[in-house]
């Protein structure tokens, strides 16, 4: 992993803890202190994974009546979901109209079927990132596990061969190279959301640090 990378942007979220955030939801699609680009930044921890298709596995377990461990035919044999989302990274970029291909999360929760007490749900990644979200972050309509972005595979850069896409929140929430979610009955807190960053990460209200 890029230490120095992580070091500077866990020093930025401790500087930046405490400042005042707007109440009120930006009017503007841009939310506020984010700038829109078009060339689509990579964002990682120094270690994009390699992963062949033939290996590439997805664990859905936890707190889910039928824990599966799919293979990639099986993931693309699942109902498709295509979305256009808008993207928000917390270092201040959005870029609008990002089309994703992929199966929708709500599509792989009714194949595991969460049981009544799972409330959160934690994303492992094969660069050994996590983040987490609430599970109705989670079932909102726009959620998706992408393996295409504007009808081509996900590059290995962007998070291929599948990654987690969380338009409402900041991008960190949205696991690249997905390797497991798990469905918990209490929040556990990832990568980012220990080294500083929001837990609830609402880009419309500023939501950055913890
Ligand atoms: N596995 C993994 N997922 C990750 C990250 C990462 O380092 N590893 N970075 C996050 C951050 S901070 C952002 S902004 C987006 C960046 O996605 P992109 O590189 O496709 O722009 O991925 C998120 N998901
Ligand atoms: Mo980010």
């Amino acid at each position: 992993m890029n230490e120095k990378y992580i070091a500077a942007k866990t020093r930025w979220a401790a500087k930046m803890t405490g400042k005042a955030k707007p109440q009120l939801r930006a009017q503007d699609r841009l939310p506020i202190g984010q700038r829109q680009v078009h060339n689509f930044p990579v964002l990682d921890l120094g270690v994009k994974p390699e992963v062949p298709l033939d290996l590439w596995e997805l664990k859905i377990h936890g707190l889910v009546e039928n824990p599966v461990t799919l293979k990639w035919s099986q993931f693309l044999a699942l109902p498709q979901f295509d979305d256009v989302s808008d993207f928000h990274c917390v270092t201040t970029w959005s870029q609008f109209d990002m089309a994703w291909q992929g199966v929708a999360f709500f599509t792989l929760a009714d194949l595991v079927r969460p049981k009544a007490n799972a409330t959160h749900v934690y994303f492992k990644s094969y660069d050994n990132y996590s983040t987490n979200n609430p599970i109705e972050v989670c079932m909102d309509d726009d959620v998706l596990l992408a393996h295409a972005w504007n009808g081509k595979p996900l590059t290995v850069d962007h998070g291929g061969p599948a990654r987690v896409i969380v338009p409402k929140r900041y991008a960190w929430k949205g696991a690249k190279w997905v390797k497991e979610i798990i469905f918990l009955d209490r929040d556990q807190l990832g990568f980012w959301e220990v080294r500083g960053y929001s837990n609830t990460a609402d880009p419309w209200t500023e939501d950055r640090f913890s």
